[in-house]
């Protein structure tokens, strides 16, 4: 084994997004590409030397390799230990809760999440700061400025690490430990979660199907629904995480999960239906004949969490990001707690729940979490709506139905335009940002506009500010429209439109989403003018 120095030079584009690092994934694979990220992310916490750090993926195309690469430049950059996944196996929430839990110095989670996987799809590169949540936007502009300054970088000369079993052995002065990626989570949700009461209900003939999607959460749904839950073998279908995902998207919403909600939806449906995404930090929830929003999800769970075991001391606050549906903000005013809205991306939640502000946390596009670890995470969420339902003996569809009448109803959609013309789509914004302060008073498809500006975001913990994070109007009516473009994207543009009504009356709480949501969609095209200047007459995925 022998250590060399590879000369190198700074490779444009390796600017973090949203959630770390996304690209295509032969561009990840192209010579020094990863390892260049690698060496800045290293460059960027000081050196790796002497440092403890967790490493595991989704499971993606490319996964084992770069944890291979990974594994050889820690080693050569003198660190003392990496704590790995077997297979490189580990999601998102179980790389945080190790990070936290052995006390490390932070972890290289490799995923592009919802993005599809394989050759000619997506791969990513994400660090987790020794709190386990991904790296504050300080950090990864940090990494960034290092991408920029790459002359070189280090790396063993050896053949690949043992993945495959669960041991300890060593690479040069390293110690790798290969650990088992389910237990130390299981753990972790058994103390959560009344594992008793979840499986006298399953006992008790209660149904449920389980979509894994061919990603990360397989192991881990089958390990606690079926294994310890007792939940009929079968309950989790797709469960063997693939390179490619079975070739879809492992993106757990109506359109990507599609033969789950058909089946939620049909005669034979069970009582509850879940899916998650590629690295397991996001879900999605329904009950027979009814699909729960995200957003819906995460003020339900706010509202009812005091009756699982870990949370049954109530809830310090509530946190969500600024594009998510406001009924958060209606469940944090009736029980009188804090509630704070933060830019887009689960970076943002970490010093408020480090803090004791915010206990639960959640973003409209599928991600729910708590304190218990520093990303979302999406059994977590399946596990806190089973317990729920175990405590309250009803179905999905009740608990909705009584959640809107306490609260009243948020109507909520996300429309997206995916592959547009980076320029155009920037160009749309910029014009409209331009617009803003000329908006109030003005009328669009018969609905009048309160307020317009652009969301910034000043972190009430440590005082960073974070601006350009969206551009809001707020309607007369408290409908509201919000204009961001994506940063998870590794092609063009994707405009994220996010749409939102509020219903009171207790005679309209059962409206389909996109009739109650019709004027409010017509507005949102006539303030941006989306078809004028796209070309797009509809949205490629609305959720
Ligand atoms: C999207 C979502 C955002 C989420 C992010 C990462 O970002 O909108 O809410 O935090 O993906 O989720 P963007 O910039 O494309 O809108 V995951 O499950 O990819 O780690
Ligand atoms: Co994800």
């Amino acid at each position: 084994m022998q250590k060399i120095t590879v000369q190198s030079k700074p490779i444009a584009g390796q600017k973090p997004g949203t959630s770390g690092l996304r690209k295509k994934t032969h561009v990840f694979m192209e010579s020094h590409y990863l390892e260049n990220f690698v060496q800045a992310i290293f460059a960027a916490i000081g050196g790796v030397g002497g440092k403890t750090l967790v490493l595991g993926g989704d499971g993606r195309y490319f996964n084992d390799r770069a944890a291979q690469v990974i594994l050889r430049m820690a080693a050569a950059g003198g660190a003392a230990k990496v704590i790995v996944g077997q297979g490189a196996l580990l999601s998102t929430p179980a790389a945080s809760n190790l990070i936290r839990t052995r006390n490390t110095d932070g972890g290289i989670i490799l995923s592009a999440s919802h993005n599809p996987g394989g050759p000619q799809e997506d791969f990513g590169v994400k660090f987790n700061t020794p709190n386990g949540g991904p790296a504050p936007e300080e950090v990864t502009n940090r990494i960034y400025e290092a991408t920029k300054a790459v002359t070189s970088y280090d790396i063993y000369e050896t053949h690949d690490a043992d993945l495959s079993q669960v041991a300890i052995t060593t690479m040069g002065n390293m110690e790798i430990e290969v650990v088992d990626p389910v237990t130390d989570y299981r753990a972790l949700m058994e103390k959560l979660f009344d594992f008793d009461a979840i499986a006298a209900l399953i006992a008790g003939g209660f149904t449920l199907r389980f979509d894994a999607m061919h990603a990360v959460t397989g192991p881990y749904a089958k390990a606690i629904l079926e294994g310890a839950l007792g939940a009929p073998e079968g309950s989790v279908i797709n469960a063997v995480p693939s390179p490619d995902f079975g070739g879809g998207h492992p993106d757990p919403n109506p359109i990507w999960a599609k033969p789950l909600v058909d089946l939620m939806m049909g005669e034979d449906a069970p009582d509850f239906g879940a899916a998650s995404d590629g690295d397991g930090d996001r879900n999605m929830v329904l009950g027979r004949g009814v699909y729960v929003t995200p957003s819906d999800s995460l003020a339900v769970l706010a509202a009812n969490a005091h009756m699982t075991p870990g949370y049954k001391g109530g809830l310090k606050g509530v946190a969500r990001s600024m594009p998510t549906s406001r009924a958060l903000d209606r469940v944090a005013a009736a029980r009188g707690l804090d509630c704070y809205e933060t830019p887009t991306g689960w970076k943002f939640f970490g010093n408020l729940l480090d803090a004791g502000r915010a206990t639960l946390c959640g973003e409209e596009s599928a991600g729910t979490g708590s304190d218990h670890v520093r990303e979302k995470d999406g059994l977590w969420a399946v596990l806190m709506w089973l317990n729920i339902l175990a405590e309250t003996k009803v179905s999905v569809a009740a608990i909705m139905d009584r959640h809107w009448r306490e609260f009243g109803r948020n109507y909520y959609s996300r429309h997206d335009y995916e592959g547009l013309d980076k320029t155009a789509a920037e160009a749309m914004l910029d014009d409209l940002r331009a617009r803003l302060p000329d908006l109030p008073g003005q009328s669009f498809a018969g609905l009048t506009v309160a307020s317009a500006d652009e969301f910034a975001y000043d972190d009430p913990v440590d005082g960073s500010h974070s601006a350009g994070q969206g551009l809001r109007i707020g309607l007369a009516g408290g409908e509201r429209i919000v204009f961001r473009l994506s940063g998870t994207g590794t092609a063009g543009a994707t405009l994220r439109v996010y749409l939102e009504a509020v219903e009171e009356d207790p005679a309209r709480l059962d409206r389909p989403t996109d009739e109650a949501l019709a004027d409010v969609i017509a507005a949102a095209d006539a303030i941006a003018g989306i078809e004028k200047k796209t070309g797009r007459t509809e949205p490629d995925v609305r959720t």
